[in-house]
Formats: structure tokens, sequence, C-alpha cells
């Protein structure tokens, strides 16, 4: 990339988040598989993606029918991951697909509730590290294809989704606990000739799920912190190359491949390799300096740490009210909030994530204005909650979680803005005291349910009138 091409994009990509929420470049190493591009992406689809601030995960597949037990024992790790587990005989586990028969799976439910909810995309497992396929992978006969089930759930996740307007996103695990040639680590010839039919394989079937699936809008990679994959920092960026030439638009985050020197996620520049920076997981950043100006994701489990479906919830179970706080927190920072889901054995979405589904779908039928196509406000964060402000319209909004016990809220606007007005949604204008300089109080209305509330806020420009001295210390 020419030196001029790096400022263009870098005073492009400034444009787009105020300089706040920038941080300066580091160093400038000359790489072969570094990042593509530096700043965000500016294309209609990834401005779609941006847009969306909510979205479902889905972890589906055989992990669901011993649902974290196996003979009478409690496993207590993540569902997904039984099969590592010693207590678990793996032969077995590699069986389980015969049993796989899911007759309750109704897709068009699935998507209908995802809908209800809000989410705007989904992200659904075709195989996690277990290697088994959601999909009737021509290139191994460990897939639905081979179960009682035989039919294509991809296929029908995909059309389902599709229908409700809900983008598709499909999970790609490239640790394949399956496949003879899967390696974490390469140590021997034997190992790298075995790993190079991994590789081929791996390629065969990302080619294979967008050939099958083109109304796929992206990947979203799991399973390449392994030693083995972290060394293939070519192929994987050929490969990359190829997928996106294959989709217009195809949108990849950063969790896909390292550069030359193992560096994930950010390569030894410090740049962003991918559309998003993938990381926070289970996690989110606690303020938007943290971010460095990069689009990003978060994803979400109910429980503390269970993906796949676990029958017996342990620990702390998050509350709709939580989860709304905290995808308010993702959008106010720029970020996707993406909720995951474990269906059962038998295709059934289990009635825990069915209440919360209906309770967030709740609050959002009046509030997610204050979510799709939402982002950072270029207002400092304040107690009482989050500013958003939408993209296109500029309105500025404030979702309050913590209403204080006089039922005012303070807003501090900086140096040459004033308050102008403030409104419920769609209701009435709320009576405003300025009590010092950018200070303002809101007295709200408390909502029925005690439910987080949104404001609509207009500014002016201007400083505010107070002559407030400031004290001598
Ligand atoms: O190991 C997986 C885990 O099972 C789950 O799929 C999550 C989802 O992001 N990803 C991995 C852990 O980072």
């Amino acid at each position: 990339m020419t030196l001029f091409r790096k400022i263009l994009i870098l005073i492009l990509a400034g444009s787009i988040l105020p300089a706040s929420a920038q941080v300066a470049k580091r160093s400038s190493v000359t790489l072969q598989h570094g990042a593509h591009r530096l700043g965000r992406r500016t294309d209609p689809a990834m401005a779609r993606w941006r847009a969306y601030g909510l979205g479902q995960f889905l972890h589906w597949g055989v992990y669901a029918i011993p649902g974290g037990h196996w003979k009478g024992k409690y496993y207590a790790g993540a569902a997904e991951w039984i099969r590592s587990w010693p207590e678990m005989p793996k032969e077995e586990y590699d069986n389980l697909y015969k049993q796989f028969n899911p007759t309750g799976f109704d897709a068009r439910a699935w998507a209908r509730q995802a809908k209800e909810m809000g989410a705007r995309y989904v992200i659904i497992t075709t195989k996690h590290h277990d290697g088994f396929c959601l999909w009737p992978s021509k290139y191994t006969s460990y897939t639905v294809a081979h179960s009682p089930y035989q039919k294509d759930v991809i296929g029908a996740l995909t059309d389902a989704y599709k229908a409700e307007g809900i983008d598709v996103y499909l999970y790609f695990s490239i640790i394949d606990w399956n496949h003879p040639g899967y390696r974490a680590s390469l140590n021997t010839p034997a190992d790298r000739q075995a790993y190079e039919g991994f590789k081929t394989f791996t390629r065969n079937q990302l080619l294979e799920l967008l050939e099958r699936y083109p109304a796929c809008k992206g990947l979203w990679f799991d399973g390449t912190w392994d030693k083995a994959w972290v060394e293939q920092a070519a192929f994987a960026d050929s490969l990359e190359t190829e997928l996106r030439s294959k989709i217009p638009g195809l949108v990849i985050g950063s969790r896909f491949r390292a550069d030359e020197n193992g560096k994930r996620h950010f390569d030894s520049n410090g740049d962003l390799i991918g559309d998003y920076e993938q990381g926070w997981e289970r996690k989110i950043p606690d303020n938007i300096q943290q971010l460095n100006g990069n689009d990003w994701d978060c994803v979400m489990t109910i429980p503390e740490n269970q993906w796949g479906y676990h029958s017996d919830w342990k620990g702390h179970v998050k509350t709709s009210t939580e989860l709304l706080e905290m995808m308010v927190k993702c959008n106010a920072m720029e970020g996707n909030f993406v909720l995951n889901f474990g269906p059962d054995g038998n295709g059934k979405i289990r009635e825990e994530e069915t209440r919360l589904a209906r309770e967030i779908g709740d609050w959002m039928k009046t509030n997610s204005e204050a979510v799709y196509n939402c982002g950072y406000a270029g207002l400092e964060k304040q107690d009482w909650g989050y500013f958003t402000r939408n993209r296109q319209t500029g309105k500025i909004y404030l979702t309050i979680f913590n209403r204080p016990v006089n039922g005012k809220v303070r807003v501090r606007l900086p140096a040459g803005r004033q308050l102008r007005t403030v409104r419920e949604l769609k209701g009435a204008t709320l009576k405003t005291e300025e009590i010092r300089k950018q200070e303002y109080f809101i007295e709200l209305k408390i909502p029925a349910g005690n439910i987080p509330q949104v404001l609509e806020m207009e500014l002016s420009e201007g400083s505010s009138s107070g002559k407030e001295e400031e004290a001598k210390t």
C-alpha cells in the first residue's frame, strides 16, 4: 500500500468517528500478510452490518444430545466442549450423530422468535470444534445427512431467517476434532503432511458453504488460536481473499488469520486484521478509546459460559435488563451485541431463552429507535446510562438504566452545546432545569414496569448561561 493511500484511508476513517474515539497508529513494518486495509470499511455491506445493533448467536450440534451430562455425571464446562472431557469416551461421542433426530426442530419458529426479539442478524454454527456438520458437506460423512434426521439444517435456517428479514452469518470452527488431518500443533513432518490435507478440506468446506448459501453475508470464524493454524498466514490470507471474491461485501472478523509473525486480531503494526474486532467474547470494553476506532461485536452467553445446550445451568443467569444494558453499552461504543441461544437435542429452544427473547423483544418494540443504526454520540459517559446517536438522522438518545432516587437525571454537556429539549420516545416533552453551566436536570416520568427508559434529546450550539465562578482551591 502506498503512503499516499494509507494517509487517505486514515483521513476517511477519521471522518467517521470523532477524534476522541480514535487512537494514533503505532509502528510500521512491512508485512506480507497483515491488515488488508487501514481504518473502517465504508461500503454499504459494512454499513448494514454496523446498523444491526442486536444479533442472535445459535450454537447447535450433537453436543446438545448429552446436554452437559454423561452417564449420570455433570460436566461443568461449556456444553459444546463435552467431547474434550476425560470422562467422555471419544468413540461414543463421535457416534452420537446416529441419535441426532431433532423432530421438534422448526427453523421458522426459531426465526420468528429471533425477529420478535429484535435481532437483525444471526450467526449459526455450521460446525463446531467437534467437526459435526449441520449441512450435507460432500467432503466428510460426519454430517447431518448421515444422521437419522438427514435434512439440511443450515439450508432450513438460512431460508427461515432470510424470510424474516434477518441476515445470516455462518460460524465455522477451524478446530475439527473429527478430521484425521487436524492437529493443534505441527511437530513432525508427518503432522505437516496430514495438515496439508486438512487445509484442503477446510478450503473445500468453506467454498462449499458459500456456494450452497449465497445469501450469507459473512463468516464468523472460531478455533483459530491453534499454533498449527497460526503458522498458516500465507494460506489463510489467500483463502480469505478467495472467500471474499465469492460473495461481494462478505464480512469477516479478526479471528480468521494471523500475520506472518503469528499476531492475531491485530497485525504486527497494531492494525486490525479483518473487518471488525472479534475479541470481545463475554466481555465489553470499558470505554470507546479501547476500540481504536474499529468496528467490533460482543458475543454474550446467558449463563456465565454456556453456548451449546446444557440442561442444567448453574450460577448466575443474566436477566433481560442486564442483557439490554449490555446491548446499549455496546451500541454506545459502536458495537453490535450478539446474544447466544443453545437449542436442545430435540430442536427446542429452552424456556429460559424463550422468556428472555420475549422480554427483550417487548422492550425493543418501543425503544429500538435508540439501538438500530445507533452508535457513539460523542458525549461523555454518565452514571444514569448511555447516550447513542443515530448515524443517519443524527438524533441523540439517552437510555436510562440507573434512575436516581430524586427522579431526575443529571446530564453534563461539553462546552459549546446546550440542551434544547428532551422528550420521551413518542411521548411528552420533559421538564428540564439548568443547574450550572453545561449541566442540566431532566425530570423523569417513571415508566410502567420500571423498565429502562429511552429519551430523545435535542441540542443546540452555544454555551449555557450559568455564570457561577469556579471555586478557588
Ligand atoms: O470454544 C468456543 C466456544 O465453544 C464458543 O463457540 C465460543 C463462541 O464465541 N467461541 C470459542 C471460545 O472462544
